[in-house]
């Protein structure tokens, strides 16, 4: 059996890739590996709410249950306080983002934006849901509070981004910006272990992932693509499967390994569709791009749309780059029937 490496060894060897670097960010990453295994821990009891007591009541042990999503947001949060290295975080958990304002973190270097349990809702039919995280330096003076404009950076500045999926086992997928690594629990001894070294999206691939449901509201070149996945055409090995989980690290995850394209697109109703751009798709797209894949809003490439609202929503083409491009020249070529 070969050597195995840790999630903890390996950022300490990657520290070398940062020759200026005095572990801050190997220290933050450190936090968040530590929040995703008691995150990972509690999603795993979740199957027992009928005899542990269901989120919002008391257990049998007369303690108040949280929601898992409002648990895995405490986590990280107080995780990344004690750590040291953050000024502030944004999640999708809070209205606003949170200022870390003791004295060892108003030094911090750091900002994190994070969507704690993404697909939460999937929870109660045992679908992988996942952590997705975010790492940018912040732009505002030290020592001080971070700011608005910390958070609103374009995702090229990330300085790192990740995702914990908590499936049929857990995996934490992350990017320092030298390419994507997988390390998968063993919960046996409770340590991540470098499983999936250099991840890389296929060129192209056979599976497109959507919610059909909204086909009717979809913008005219979406619909096009969809057509054109369905059709028959051995050259380019179509028609493509459908693969749609309704857990979006889930969906990514899949289409990270074998090769494929997701779509969030915007309808009719909300045309910036449903997913957000600061803590979803800008770390997505980072990964993506490190693992030679392609992430647009169906026009623009996603780590350069300049955000300016902690919330904003953005359309979502992600995955295989050839697949993404052809996604995107249907956009192009049907763009003024958009309704
Ligand atoms: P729909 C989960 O709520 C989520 O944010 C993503 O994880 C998922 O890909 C998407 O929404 C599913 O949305 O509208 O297809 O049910």
């Amino acid at each position: 059996m070969g050597k195995i490496t840790t999630l903890a060894e390996f950022i300490v060897e990657r520290q070398r890739d940062f020759p200026y670097a005095k572990g801050e960010l190997s220290s933050l990453l450190s936090a968040i590996r530590l929040a995703a295994k008691v995150v990972n821990r509690e999603v795993n009891k979740a199957g027992l709410v009928d005899i542990l007591g269901s989120h919002g009541e008391e257990n049998v042990q007369g303690e108040e249950q949280q929601k898992l999503d409002v648990y895995a947001n405490e986590k990280f949060m107080n995780a990344l306080r004690a750590q040291g290295e953050v000024c502030g975080v944004a999640s999708e958990e809070n209205d606003d983002y949170i200022v870390f304002d003791d004295e060892n973190t108003y030094n911090g270097k750091y900002v994190v934006l994070m969507d704690p349990l993404d697909g939460s809702s999937n929870i109660d039919v045992n679908v992988s849901i996942g952590t997705i995280f975010s790492i940018y330096r912040r732009v505002s003076p030290a020592p001080g509070p971070a700011t608005l404009e910390d958070f609103l950076q374009p995702g090229t500045e990330q300085v790192a981004a990740g995702y914990v999926i908590y499936g049929s086992s857990a995996m934490l997928v992350y990017s320092t910006g030298n390419g994507v690594n997988g390390f998968t629990l063993d919960p046996s001894i409770g340590v991540f272990c470098l499983s999936h070294p250099d991840m890389k999206f296929p060129e192209t691939g056979k599976i497109y992932s959507i919610n059909e449901g909204n086909y009717v509201h979809f913008p005219e070149g979406v619909k096009k693509y969809i057509k054109y996945c369905q059709e028959s055409d051995p050259g380019t090995r179509r028609p493509y499967t459908a693969r749609y989980i309704g857990s979006l690290v889930a969906d990514f995850h899949r289409n990270l390994i074998k090769g494929g394209i997701y779509i969030y697109s915007g309808i009719t109703r909300s045309p910036n569709g449903k997913l957000r751009l600061l803590y979803e798709c800008n770390p997505l797209a980072f990964l993506t791009e490190q693992a030679n894949g392609f992430a647009s809003n169906g026009f623009q490439r996603i780590l350069e749309i300049k955000p300016t609202e902690l919330h904003q929503r953005t359309p979502f083409f992600v995955g295989s780059k050839d697949m993404v491009a052809k996604a995107e020249e249907f956009m192009e070529m049907y763009k003024e029937q958009t309704v």
